[in-house]
């Protein structure tokens, strides 16, 4: 069993999606253990995005994140932090095939929708940070 931390992002919940995203992490055979709504600051965001920190878009992701609730759960199944990655699709929107959440809703390279932990020991950090 392994763990991811998944965030629906505040288009997915604007958009009335997060029924649809959450049914398809459970259809998948994942289990939420943890989930909690969210408003995320700056501060926050700096640490989660610290990667891409010194971008210049990195202003446009900050408006996007703190523009309405998030909701951030803690996913638990085989094989979880790669499988929901498969579920999301890429990160550039026009690469993500139709089928995956990302390329069924997404069409910016910001709002899209969900993020997920892209790797295991970044899923234990994430965790850590969100639920504490
Ligand atoms: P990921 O969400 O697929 O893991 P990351 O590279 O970690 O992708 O980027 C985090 C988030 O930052 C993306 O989900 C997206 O919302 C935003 N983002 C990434 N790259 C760009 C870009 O080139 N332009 C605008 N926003 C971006
Ligand atoms: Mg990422």
């Amino acid at each position: 069993m392994e763990r991811t931390y998944v965030m629906l992002k505040p288009d997915a919940v604007k958009r009335k999606l997060v029924g649809e995203i959450i049914s398809r992490i459970e259809k998948k055979g994942y289990n939420i253990v943890e989930m909690k709504t969210m408003y995320l600051n700056e501060e926050l965001l700096k640490e989660h995005y610290a990667h891409l920190a010194d971008k210049p878009f990195f202003p446009e992701i900050v408006q996007f994140m703190t523009s309405g609730p998030v909701i951030g759960m803690i996913v638990e199944g085989n094989d979880a932090v790669a499988g929901i990655r498969r579920l999301m699709g890429p990160t550039n929107w026009q690469e993500a095939s139709p089928g995956t959440i990302r390329g069924d809703f997404a069409n910016n390279m910001t709002e899209n929708l969900i993020h997920g932990s892209d790797s295991v020991e970044n899923a234990e950090i994430e965790i850590k940070r969100f639920f504490g």
